[in-house]
């Protein structure tokens, strides 16, 4: 019951977006079920302002719709607007007024969006309508926005390593009183190993599906026909008892050798021995710390070595914090960073994977069927391609922002802009993740299978990402020498004959014009 109920006349309309689905949401925390009016609208703006895919729109439209139900259930007055309902008014703000017409009520509580857009879009627009709008702190996180701020004041460089600390010492996670458990903080240097292909390979949990997930197929394949992605097979699950199950199936079938393969690629493997969990987690079907400590038990109860139980919590309360913590520093602005002045456009293969290279088909593939590729595909196939052939970093952002389904801009821009593309100048990243044909050679099977040669360096045959490597340094030469942790890659550029050279240049400019013709 809420404290605030015998004070306040009447009840306020709450708003809840698709990515607010837990009954512990901070708008929620005070609020009173007799009295309080909840909202939830699939509206078009929010399903269009990038080309989402398919399976993202039918994720979260499904598991918005199980979480009204969910929330009435509990006993909560929930107004829930499909999209194809009569009185949908296509964008959030129309809704809440329309609602509040409605019903009667003046006032508004949200939970902060976690999107600089829709945060400002309904501060202008609560301003522009003099609506009284109450905007809550989003809880779902280890670090407030004040310690973000506070931990970087003053730093010259803001790395994820020294953050990640305090984050261990503040949740007590793997911690020996002061002492990190174990002796190291990070056991990444065991992580690197590439995997085999293996009958008996984990997959994530399939979902089975409702009658509300059958609707909400229908509907996006009648409304999105032409976005990108394919909604078949769809097994996400929609509930958090079913993401719950799905962190459990995790943790007894992959979590051991997660971190042993965490930057393995596998052409007929998609997900290997990562969670699957980004989704359910950004969403709010789960929460970050209940993960961790399930993933921290696996540990102390001898189900999984310490390099994966490790490798894993810093993913979470390390990087996912810590991208947060850098999107709200420095937006807005951020998302239109271009260190290096990149221009070219994406090339439309990032769309039809129709493309040789066959790293960047099987990642590209593999997005196009389940809005999903891991970490290491993200950044060194399709990042990597794109930073080392200067495609434009906001059309990169774009479409990483379109196409997964755990993709929001909060967590997405970061990872875009600063990790993958250093288009932030080395905010986020002490180096670019740049990297020739060798680094895809050693992690996965891709090349066996590719009509390039990873071995040649030069030439109409040689791997495209090899001259690319080269180019790139040389192209950003002026921004990028002075970077410590190139030194040696310049060094090897000094040494080289000027017909090598040459040959690198000349080869690098024969495959864009190949690769973007
Ligand atoms: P696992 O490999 O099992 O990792 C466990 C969890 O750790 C993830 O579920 C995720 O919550 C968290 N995590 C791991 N790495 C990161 C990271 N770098 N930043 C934030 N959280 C992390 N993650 C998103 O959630 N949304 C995005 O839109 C997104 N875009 C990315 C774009 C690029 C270019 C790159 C390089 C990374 C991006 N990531 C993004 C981070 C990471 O790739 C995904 O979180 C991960 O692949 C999700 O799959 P998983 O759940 O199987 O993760
Ligand atoms: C991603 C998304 C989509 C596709 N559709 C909706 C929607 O119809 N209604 C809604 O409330 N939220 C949706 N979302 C999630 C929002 O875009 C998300 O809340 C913001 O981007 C902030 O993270
Ligand atoms: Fe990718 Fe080059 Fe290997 Fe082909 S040869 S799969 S383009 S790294």
């Amino acid at each position: 019951m809420s404290e605030h109920k015998s004070t306040r006349p009447t009840g306020r309309l709450i708003l809840l977006l698709g990515d607010h689905l837990t009954l512990t949401i901070s708008s929620l925390h005070d609020a009173d079920k007799d009295r309080d009016v909840i909202l939830m609208a699939e509206v078009d703006e929010e399903a269009s302002y990038v080309p989402h895919h398919k399976k993202k729109i039918a994720f979260l439209f499904s598991a918005m719709r199980h979480h009204a139900h969910l929330l009435k259930q509990e006993g909560w007055t929930v107004r829930y607007v499909q999209l194809d309902d009569a009185d949908n008014l296509g964008c959030l703000q129309d809704q809440i007024g329309q609602e509040l017409v409605k019903s009667g009520l003046t006032e508004v509580v949200v939970t902060e969006p976690g999107e600089y857009r829709l945060k400002h879009g309904l501060m202008k627009w609560s301003e522009a309508e003099n609506v009284s709008l109450v905007m809550r702190d989003d809880t779902r996180f280890v670090c407030t926005h004040v310690e973000f701020q506070s931990w970087a004041k003053g730093r010259k460089q803001l790395r994820m390593e020294f953050f990640y600390r305090e984050m261990r010492r503040k949740t007590g996670l793997l911690m020996n009183g002061d002492a990190p458990e174990g002796g190291k903080w990070n056991y990444d240097a065991e992580n690197r190993k590439p995997a085999k292909g293996d009958l008996f390979m984990p997959r994530p949990r399939q979902t089975p599906r409702d009658t509300t997930t059958e609707d909400v197929l229908a509907l996006v394949t009648n409304r999105f026909s032409t976005n990108f992605g394919s909604l078949e097979p769809f097994w996400l699950a929609v509930t958090r008892g079913d993401a719950l199950l799905a962190l459990e199936h995790f943790v007894q079938t992959a979590l051991p050798q997660f971190g042993d393969y965490q930057d393995a690629m596998l052409s007929d493997e998609p997900f290997l021995y990562h969670s699957v969990l980004a989704q359910y987690l950004n969403a709010g079907l789960l929460e970050p710390l209940e993960i961790c400590r399930r993933v921290e038990r696996a540990y102390y109860d001898g189900d999984a070595p310490l390099n994966a139980v490790e490798g894993y919590i810093r993913q979470i309360i390390g990087w996912r914090e810590y991208v947060r913590g850098i999107y709200w520093l420095k937006m807005p602005g951020y998302a239109d960073s271009n260190y290096f002045d990149a221009n070219r456009p994406l090339p439309a293969f990032y769309w039809t994977a129709q493309t040789d290279m066959a790293c960047m088909a099987a990642a590209i593939t593999q997005t196009h069927d389940h809005a999903y590729a891991h970490h290491i595909q993200r950044l060194m196939v399709t990042g990597n391609f794109a930073m080392l052939a200067g495609i434009n970093p906001r059309e990169v952002h774009e479409w990483y922002l379109a196409v997964y389904a755990d993709a929001y801009e909060w967590v997405e821009a970061p990872n875009v802009i600063g990790m993958s593309q250093f288009a932030d100048g080395g905010l986020l990243a002490s180096k670019p993740y740049a990297a020739s044909g060798n680094y895809i050679n050693k992690m996965s099977d891709h090349c066996q299978r590719c009509r390039y040669d990873v071995r040649q360096k030069t030439g109409a045959n040689a791997c495209p990402f090899n001259p690319l490597y080269w180019d790139f340094l040389i192209r950003n030469e002026g921004k990028l020498r002075g970077n410590p942790r190139l030194g040696h890659a310049y060094r090897t550029w000094d040494r080289m004959s000027s017909e090598k050279q040459h040959a690198y240049r000349s080869s690098a400019a024969a495959a864009l014009e190949e690769l973007f013709d």
